[in-house]
C-alpha cells in the first residue's frame, strides 16, 4: 500500500472540521474487554496469588506447562545485574547516559518541589509539606512496544522523588525475557522485577497479594487490558494517566532539510499504527518537498507498513496562512510532542500554551526528547496536555497541610471557625473551636 498523506489548507471552508475529525481519539472502550478486566480483577482481589499464576502461564503462554509457584517471576537482582552485564556495551553506556541526564534533569523538578512553611504574627505556623510515596508499581508492556527507555523514564523520577520501593511488572510472553528492559531496571534501581503482566498484575499491585505487596500509585503504559484495569483500580491506588497513541506536531517555517522533517513524522508514526504525525507550514512549494521526501524515504523503513497506515489514516500536511496562524492551531491541538523547526524557534514557542513537550529549533528532533535529554517522555497525548503535564518528580510524591495554631491564634480563628460552623448547622465543630478561647 503507497502513503496518501493528506493534504489540507487552513483556509479551506470545511478546515477546522477536518482538522477536528481527524485529532478525535477515543480509546476503544470495548464491552468485551470491560467484562474480562473485571472478573480478573476480582479474582485477583479474591484469590490472589493463586489466580495471578494461573492467568499468567495461560495469557503469557509460559512455556513446558507453565509455572508452577509465583516465586519463577520473581527476578533476583543479580539475574537483572547479569541481564546488564550481557547486553552489548554501546548499550549499556547509551543507558547509562541516558539514565544519569534523565536523573539530573529530575533532580531540578524535585529542588522546586519543596515544601514551605511561614509563621503569622500571632505565632501560628502554617504549611506544606512534601513526602514521597512509600511504594510504586511500574507496568512495563512485553509485547511489541517493550522499551528500556521507558523504563527509565518511569522509575528515575520515583527514585528522585525518594520512593522506597518500587515494583516493576513485566510480561514475558511465551517466557522470553527482554535483557535490554532488565538491564535499565539494574541502572534505574528499581527493587522489585516480576514477569507478569496485563489486568492481572494491574490487579496483584492494587490489591497486593501474599507474594506481592499492594502499592501506592501505578505508572506506566499498556495495552487496552491494561488500561481497563488502571481505570478500574483508580481510587485504590494512583494513577498517572491513561495513554493514548503517540503524537508529533511539527510546525516549520520552511527552513529546514525536509528529509528531517519527513523522519521526523516518520519517527512517532512507526509506534502506532493509530500514531499521529501533522505538519503545519506557510509554505505550499516546501509541503511538496517534504512530501517527496515521504515518498522517497519511507521504502527504506524497515516500520514502513505501521508508518504508511499512520500517515495514510492519521496524518496530515497543513499548509497554513503563516506562522502565527500555525501557533494558534498548535495551541488546540495541545499535542504530545511539538517540534518548532523554523530560524527563529523561540519567536514561535512564546506563542504556544499547550504540548506535552516542545523541542525547539531544527537540531532538537523529538527522538532525542523520547531518549536522552533529560526530560521525561511519558507525556500528555490526546489533547490532554491542555490540562495535564508530563510524568515528573511530582507524581511521585504529595504535599500534607501543616497546621499549628497558637494560642494567640485559636481566640481570633474561633470566632471566625464558629460562625461558620453555626451557619453550616454543625454544633461540635463550633463548639470545638469556642472551647479554646479563653473567656
Ligand atoms: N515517543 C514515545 C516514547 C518512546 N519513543 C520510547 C521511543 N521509545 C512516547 O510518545
Ligand atoms: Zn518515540
Amino acid at each position: 500500500m503507497a502513503v496518501q498523506i493528506r493534504k489540507l489548507d487552513s483556509t479551506a471552508p470545511d478546515f477546522k472540521q477536518t482538522l477536528s475529525s481527524l485529532l478525535a481519539f477515543e480509546a476503544e472502550t470495548d464491552d468485551a474487554i470491560e467484562s474480562s478486566v473485571a472478573k480478573i480483577l476480582a479474582d485477583v482481589k479474591h484469590r490472589g496469588d493463586a489466580a495471578v499464576l494461573e492467568y499468567t502461564n495461560k495469557f503469557d503462554r509460559i512455556p513446558n506447562g507453565g509455572a508452577s509457584s509465583m516465586a519463577a517471576f520473581d527476578i533476583r537482582q543479580d539475574e537483572l545485574d547479569a541481564a546488564l552485564a550481557a547486553i552489548p556495551e554501546a548499550q549499556r553506556n547509551a543507558l547509562r547516559t541516558a539514565a544519569e541526564r534523565i536523573r539530573v534533569f529530575h533532580e531540578r523538578q524535585k529542588q522546586e518541589l519543596n515544601g514551605f512553611t511561614f509563621t503569622e504574627p500571632d505565632g501560628t505556623v502554617l504549611g506544606q509539606r512534601v513526602t514521597p510515596l512509600d511504594r510504586v508499581g511500574i507496568y512495563v508492556p512485553g509485547g511489541k512496544a517493550a522499551y528500556p527507555s521507558s523504563v527509565l523514564m518511569n522509575a528515575i523520577p520515583a527514585k528522585v522523588a525518594g520512593v522506597q520501593e518500587i515494583v516493576m511488572v513485566v510480561p514475558t510472553p511465551d517466557g522470553v525475557k527482554n535483557q535490554m528492559v532488565l538491564g535499565a531496571a539494574a541502572i534505574a534501581g528499581v527493587t522489585r522485577v516480576i514477569t507478569i503482566g496485563g489486568a492481572q498484575a494491574v490487579g496483584a499491585l492494587a490489591y497486593g497479594t501474599e507474594t506481592i505487596p499492594a502499592v501506592d500509585k501505578i505508572v506506566g503504559p499498556g495495552n487496552a487490558y491494561v488500561a481497563a484495569a488502571k481505570r478500574r483500580v483508580f481510587g485504590v491506588v494512583g494513577i498517572d494517566m491513561i495513554a493514548g497513541p503517540s503524537e508529533i506536531l511539527v510546525l516549520c517555517d520552511g527552513t529546514t532539510d525536509p528529509d528531517w522533517i519527513a523522519m521526523d513524522l516518520f519517527s512517532q508514526a512507526e509506534h502506532d499504527e493509530l500514531a499521529q504525525a501533522i505538519l503545519l507550514c506557510p509554505d505550499a512549494d516546501y509541503i511538496a518537498r517534504v512530501e517527496a521526501s515521504i515518498h522517497k524515504l519511507l521504502p527504506t523503513m524497515p516500520r514502513h507498513e505501521t508508518i504508511t497506515t499512520s500517515l495514510t489514516d492519521r496524518g496530515a500536511l497543513v499548509k497554513v496562512r503563516d506562522m502565527e496562524e500555525a501557533c494558534a492551531i498548535a495551541n488546540d491541538i495541545a499535542a504530545e510532542h511539538l517540534e518548532v523547526s523554523a530560524e527563529d524557534p523561540l519567536k514561535w514557542a512564546d506563542r504556544i500554551r499547550h504540548a506535552g513537550a516542545m523541542f525547539l529549533g531544527r537540531f532538537s528532533s523529538e527522538s532525542l526528547g523520547d531518549y536522552c535529554c533529560g526530560p521525561n517522555h511519558v507525556l500528555p497525548t490526546s489533547r490532554t496536555a491542555r490540562f495535564s503535564s508530563p510524568l515528573g518528580v511530582y507524581d511521585f510524591q504529595k504535599r500534607s497541610s501543616v497546621i499549628q495554631v497558637s494560642e494567640q491564634g485559636a481566640q481570633t480563628l474561633g470566632k471566625v471557625a464558629a460562625e461558620l460552623a453555626y451557619g453550616e448547622g454543625l454544633q461540635a465543630h463550633a463548639r470545638s473551636a469556642e472551647l479554646r478561647i479563653k473567656s
